[in-house]
Formats: C-alpha cells, structure tokens, sequence
C-alpha cells in the first residue's frame, strides 16, 4: 500500500520535509525532548505513554503496558482503537507513518476526535523515532496484526500484515539510539512513579509496568482517581478529615479537585492541565487559593467561630497542612513561564474558582465534622502564625539574625567578600576538626553541627527557632529565615554539606536540605547549596596514591597500579578518618574536589523525596535512606 504511494508525484517533496524534519530532531534533541542524559531518555517513554492516556482519556482505551525488556529496548502497549493503518487520499500514507514520521502529527489539542489532550510536551511519537535505532509499530485492528518498523526515523518496511489477532489497540517497541544517548539504561523508579501519577490522573485507567530485566511487576489502578492520589500523598500524615472531591464539566474544560487536611505545618498543592503537572502554577491555582480563603472564612463566620467582623483567615492560614490536587482538562491549553509550565488560561481561573466555591460550601454544610475539622486546623495556624511573628519579631529586634553575635563554633573565613566565600557545614566534632585544620581559612568557613538537626518538617517556625543548630546556621548565613530571608544579605556564595557517605550521614543531608528547601528556598534556587564528594577509597602503592569516589573508580584504579607489588587500600567509613591534609586535597580543595550542585529541577521530586523521607512512618524512612544512601549523585531535588 505505502509502495504504491512513493510513487504519486508530490510525494518526493513530501518525503524530503519528512527527512528534514526528522534530521533536525536528531541534529538538535535538546530542542524537542529537553536533555539527552537520563532525563531525555525516559522522556521518549513520556511521550509514547502520553499517546495512549489520550486514547484512554477519550475512553476508547482501559490497559496501557509499559516493559522494559532485557535486550534495553521499552514497549508502550495499549488497548485502544489501533492507530489507523489505511492509505490516506490526501497524504498518500496510513495515519501511522504520518504520526511516526512528521513532526507535531497526532491530533493534539483538540483535531481529529480528542476532546482535550496531552498537548504541548508532548512533542509527539516521531521524535521518539527520530531518535530510536530501532522502532516497531504493531497496530491490532480489524482482526490483523499490522507491523510497520524504522530505523533512526527512516521507514524500513510498508505497513504489512503479519498474523491475525482478536485484540485491538497499539505497540510501540522502541531502542534508544546510542548515537544520541549515552546512558540508555531505564530506570524502574523513575518510570513507576510517573506511571503512578498518571493512573492517579486518569481515572479508571490500569497501568502495568514490567521491568523483565530485573524481573519485577507493578499494577496501578486507581477507581478514585485524584482522590486516591491525594490518599497516597497523605498515608503516612495525621488527618484532620476525609478527602474532599469535586469534580465539574464546563464549557471551558473539566475541573477536578481533592484535597485534605493534615496535622502537617507545610502545605503540598500540586495543579495539573490536562495531566502535565505545572510546577509554575498558573490560572487555575490561582483560582483555586482565591476560592479556599473565600469558602473556609465564610464558613468559619457563618457558623460563629469566627466572631469579630474584621477577624480573618489569611490565604497562609488555610494552606497550613492542606494536600490538595487541582487538574483540570481544556482544549487549547496556553503554557507560560521559565519552564512552560504555569497555565495561562485565564478562563480557567474563573472556573476553578467559581466550581470550588459552590462545591467545596456545599460539602462544608453537609459534613459538619469535615467543617470543623478544617476549620479547627486553619485557626491554630492563624494563632500560630501570630504567635511565630512575635517570636521573629524579638529574635530579629535582638539582632540575633544579623549576625551580630556569630555562633561560637563557627570558625569564620578572613575574607568578607561574599562572592568567593564558601562555608562548609560539617557532621560532628572531629571531622569539623579536620576540616578546620585543612581548609584554606583566607575563604572557607566551617560549622561543625552536633548530632542531628531538627526535622524542620514537624515543627512550626517559633521551635524552629529556638533549636540551636538551625539558629547556628542562620546567623552564620547572614540573611534571615523564611519570609524574611534575603538572599542579597548572603555571607558565603557556597554553602557546602560535608557529612558522612553513611545512613547517619544521608539522613542528616536530607534534614538539611529540607531545612533550605522549606526556609531558604532562593539558595536552591539559585544554585548556593553544594553536596561535598569525599572519597570512598584511598588507594596506595610505593609512592603512588589514587583517591576513588566510587566503585567503578576503585575498580579502572586497580588496573593502573603494577600488579606485582601490593596495593593498600583503605576505606574510609567517615570524614573523621581523613587527616585535616587529605580532607583538603580530596574534598575541599577547588583545584582538585568535585561537589555537587543542588538544583530544584522537579518540585515534585523533592516533595517525593521528603514525603517519603520525613513521613510519621519510620519504616519506609529507613527503607529509603538505605537505597539511596550510596546513590547520591541522583540526588537531584
Ligand atoms: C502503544 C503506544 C502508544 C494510539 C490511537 C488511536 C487512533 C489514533 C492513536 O488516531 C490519527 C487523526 C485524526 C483520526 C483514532 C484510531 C481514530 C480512530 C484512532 C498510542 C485518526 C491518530 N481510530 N491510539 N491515534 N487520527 N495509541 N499508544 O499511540 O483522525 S495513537
């Protein structure tokens, strides 16, 4: 069928625009899926399993299977209607090789059929082949298996019938092409979690993901759609009442709502459009917040606990402990912002807002229980916020958080220009010893922290506050807390966690980022919080010495050593072990260290992060920290 078509006279300029096409994703990738590291490579699964949500979401499809198969390609199989097979008049190819090989192609936003979809990071499947050694579409439908394969985007066979079937419905097999990725190996995590947030998203649909290489099978279903996610964000928190759900069909889209309290001080909001999370906000959270403060002060005043008339819940207030998921669906979704995703649909706002307000009173007023649970929680918050404030407001009138009275332990830099400066925060006494032999003391700085830090994550700003190792770091940093923080007021350009490549060590790091993620947002952001990288190996023969930062490290070092003599090497299970001249050399010396750089790329991560480490649970904390301990350069949050 394809055959016959090459040979219609408008295809060759056809196919040269195809090959173009095609050609620029492979000459420029960063373009079309962002990254070609670890990121870019599971984002060719996105984008497939983005295609067969959309069949799920305009209900032809229940079953979307995603494995990883041991020879390190993936396949994306749904049980949908099958990507049409038959020679279109206009285009002269089936439907299939249109989606596969022109860019854009695939009836996103709103053509051909879908009421909403994907959309805008979805770039769509013919990047993915453009970007694949190999790729094999199989299309179940009208009884035939159609099989049609490519190579690097370039068409191999024609659509060709190769058995019969009873099933309907869509597989894609797909390799990574070397050429472009230099990591290919998927990872079961990552593709877990995200296939968790989409079933979550995609009401009724199952998700299966198989892992063949290391033998593993997960299943999601979720009847409750973003009310069973809201459930799972919150399984290991106190709650404070059931979870909310509202949902809505408007002109302007579908809006779908759950949310719950929690004894939990911070707040977890996570906005989706049409199943892209938008980390950036946008219309529909604002909507969203604007109707919250609307509905529990009216509700709060109508049933007497709020009394005086100019009494009023902030928009902080009934945040305090909220977890909440607002995802709407519309047709032309408008992405804006740094990273493309805040919604800019101004309808939505309007929508969210006016639907929330009259569900959300409506279900106060029949769950009266619900109500004063809320209710109960949002006015502690607002007592607490006040409370907090005149706690600040004496620490800060005291000058404490000027840096007037430096803490004692602290063993301050010579230099005060704050660009080169670096303050090292280290775990316990006797590597803080070591550290403050060894720096260079004209511009790093060392704070040695006492056992752990306060698990910022379950206490409120007043005890956080009065805790002494978080008041340390505070005053060492210069520039305040929290609402008040001032990056400009900043004392050091890098500030380094030194701790320990141990349990004890991993937990102690993530309370800390967790402190400036929660309090000192702007030093992530902009890139001021570093992780040291001290060796694991000291490796040593005659005068030779090698320092190795990992296994793999260890292993090539091996081989550069005589194998004739013997070769000492030494593990080092803490920085304490390290003399002041080798934590120097290995760890602090910016001629010679490596540090990582702490970025927030995924908010989300990091709420998976510290949802899972900080939980009430102890159980699943352990579980985490030991299989990530030694895996921290993943550490991106
Ligand atoms: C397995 C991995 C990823 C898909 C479908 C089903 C249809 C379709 C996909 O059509 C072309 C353009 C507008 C109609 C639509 C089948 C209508 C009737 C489909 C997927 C044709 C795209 N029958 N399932 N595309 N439209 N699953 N899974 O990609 O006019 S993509």
């Amino acid at each position: 069928m394809a055959e016959t078509s090459k040979k219609t006279s408008n295809y060759g300029a056809e196919q040269i625009q195809v090959l173009e096409g095609l050609q620029a994703v492979r000459r420029r990738p960063g373009m079309y899926i962002g990254t070609t590291d670890i990121a870019g490579l599971h984002h060719l699964i996105w984008e497939i399993v983005d295609n067969a949500i959309d069949e799920a979401m305009a209900g032809f499809c229940t079953e979307v299977v995603v494995n990883l198969h041991k020879d390190g390609s993936c396949s994306v199989e749904d049980n949908g209607r099958g990507i049409p097979v038959d020679t279109q008049r206009q285009t002269g190819k089936s439907a299939l090789e249109t989606v596969l090989t022109i860019l854009h192609a695939g009836g996103k936003f709103g053509e051909g059929g879908y009421k909403v979809s994907g959309g805008l990071h979805g770039v769509g499947v013919s990047v993915v082949n453009a970007l694949s050694e190999v790729l094999v579409a199989e299309v179940y439908r009208d009884g035939k298996v159609h099989r049609q394969e490519y190579r690097k985007g370039d068409v191999q066979t024609s659509v060709q019938v190769v058995g019969k079937t009873e099933k309907t419905g869509t597989k894609i097999i797909f390799v990574p092409d070397p050429e472009i990725f230099p990591i290919r190996d998927f990872d079961f995590n990552t593709v877990l979690n995200r296939m968790r947030q989409q079933a979550y998203l995609t009401k009724g649909v199952t998700i299966r993901i198989i892992d063949e290489r290391f033998d593993k099978k997960y299943k999601f279903y979720f009847e409750g759609g973003v009310k069973s996610y809201v459930q799972h964000l919150n399984k290991n928190k106190e709650n404070l009442c059931n979870v909310v759900y509202i949902e809505k069909e408007l002109p302007e889209g579908n809006v779908e709502i759950a949310l719950q309290y929690t004894g939990a001080f911070s707040e977890n909001i996570f906005t989706f459009a049409n199943n892209i999370h938008t980390t950036e906000g946008g219309m529909h959270l604002t909507g969203f917040r604007t109707a919250l403060t609307r509905t529990i002060n009216n509700y709060a005043r109508k049933n007497e606990i709020l009394k005086e008339k100019d009494q009023n819940l902030t928009s902080d207030d009934v945040r305090e402990g909220l977890t909440a998921i607002v995802s709407v669906k519309l047709a032309n979704p408008q992405f804006e912002g740094q990273t493309k995703s805040k919604l800019g649909n101004a309808e939505m706002r309007t929508a969210v807002e006016n639907t929330f307000y009259e569900l959300f009173t409506q279900y106060l007023d029949e769950n009266p229980g619900d109500g004063r649970g809320i209710v109960e929680k949002c006015c502690l918050a607002a007592r607490a916020r006040i409370a907090a404030k005149a706690a600040r407001d004496t620490v800060i009138r005291k000058g404490v958080l000027e840096g007037m009275t430096l803490p004692g332990k602290l063993a301050d830099c010579s230099s005060r220009d704050p660009l080169n400066t670096e303050l090292f925060i280290v775990e316990g006494d006797s590597a803080g010893g070591s550290a403050k032999q060894g720096r260079n003391r004209e511009f790093q700085a060392i704070l040695p922290l006492r056992g752990k830090i306060l698990n910022v994550e379950h206490s409120r700003i007043d005890k956080i506050f009065a805790n002494n190792e978080i008041k340390a770091i505070v005053i060492a940093l210069g520039a305040s807390i929290g609402e008040t923080f001032d990056v400009a007021k900043l004392r050091y350009n890098r500030i380094v966690i030194m701790t320990d490549a141990d349990v004890d060590g991993a937990h102690i790091r993530t309370l800390l980022l967790t402190l400036f993620y929660r309090y000192f947002k702007p030093l992530i952001e902009q890139g001021h919080i570093y992780i040291a990288q001290p060796p694991l190996y000291k490796m040593a023969q005659n005068k030779k010495v090698i320092y190795c930062y990992s296994d793999d490290e260890k292993e090539k070092a091996l081989e550069e050593f005589s194998k004739d003599t013997k070769i000492n090497i030494q593990r080092y299970k803490g920085l304490g072990e390290m003399n002041p001249d080798q934590l120097w050399e290995t760890t602090m010396n910016p001629e010679t260290r490596t540090m990582l750089r702490v970025r927030i790329e995924d908010a989300e991560k990091a709420e998976a992060i510290f949802d899972t480490l900080m939980g009430e649970e102890v159980l699943p904390r352990k579980k985490f920290i030991q299989t990530h301990a030694k895996n921290v350069k993943n550490l991106d949050i």
